[in-house]
């Protein structure tokens, strides 16, 4: 059967195209009742989907509860879909039905693989030892704020049988829930988000950042008000989403965070030395 597929192949166009045009797998940004397309697996790489969903695609989700949905725990339930793709607001939307209660927007994958193999846990926010850790961050960064710590997870990321710990903090601070509070915007001289790893490496554990921001000055509100300088920023940072993206056994790390007026994501990767990006995605 292989053989047949790769004859066919170089006879046809090229073993390249069919390589690409058959997605292994689809990333789902999931509402209460919506699924959009926002990423496809193609070959190796992920690609960031434009505006239509690939037919190629669609094969993948024949299947009953095909959607795996996941969050910062990991995977959380599954969902079928329901009619067609048709063009939306961030990209190709469908109709879903699950069974499992979405309180805010998450993400899904279909993919034929497990997609959490080992669980995450969620830590109390007011763990002493986290806290002096996020401390010493904010110090090396000059940012003279109070740790307001946002998320502690707690997962062996790249089944090395190591717990990596990846922490959240900020300030405005988010709701549990990931709301912003006060719409987020970054008013005061020394509001920030940061979002880090601290794993064991041959060297002893290390932190590495996924994300970060901060401001130096005040907003200047009368500035602004009367036509001059730049909107205050919003940086909320939260980490949306592990799973396994590629199917390896070890685990990505979906950081989503506001951008402006819009929204966005980046999938954070454990590549032996570092955390690197994989692919963002964002919409306005
Ligand atoms: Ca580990
Ligand atoms: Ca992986």
């Amino acid at each position: 059967m292989i053989k047949k597929i790769l004859i066919a192949s170089i006879l046809g166009s090229s073993l390249f195209v069919l390589a690409q045009s058959v997605p292994k797998a689809v990333l789902l940004e999931v509402g209460a009742d919506t699924a959009t397309v926002v990423a496809t697996l193609e070959g190796k790489k992920w690609q960031p989907t434009t505006d239509s969903m690939p037919e190629s695609a669609k094969p993948l989700f024949t299947q009953k509860n095909a959607i795996k949905l996941f969050t910062d725990v990991g995977l959380v339930g599954t969902a079928s879909l329901e009619g067609q793709f048709a063009e939306g607001r961030c990209g190709s939307e469908a109709k879903i039905t699950t069974n499992t209660k979405l309180s805010r927007q998450i993400y899904a994958l279909v993919a034929p693989w497990n997609i959490t193999p080992r669980k995450v846990q969620r830590l109390p926010l007011n763990n002493a030892a986290y806290t002096k850790v996020m401390a010493a961050e904010l110090a090396a960064r000059g940012i003279k704020a109070p740790v307001q710590m946002t998320q502690i997870l707690k997962v062996d990321l790249d089944g090395d049988k190591s717990d990596e710990i990846i922490l959240v903090a900020q300030r405005p601070a988010m709701t549990a829930n990931f709301e912003l509070v006060d719409s987020g915007y970054a008013l005061k001289a020394h509001d920030y988000a940061l979002t880090i790893v601290r794993k064991l490496t041959p060297s002893g554990v290390k932190t590495f950042v996924l994300r970060e921001a901060s401001i130096k000055t005040d907003f200047d509100s009368k500035k602004y008000s009367e036509g001059n300088g730049e909107p205050p920023y919003r940086f909320a940072q939260w980490v949306n989403g592990i799973a396994d993206f590629d199917g390896d056994g070890k685990m990505e790390v979906l950081v989503n965070s506001i951008l402006w007026e819009g929204y966005g994501f980046e999938v954070n990767q454990w590549n032996g030395k570092s955390f690197a990006k994989l692919f963002e995605w964002g919409c306005a």
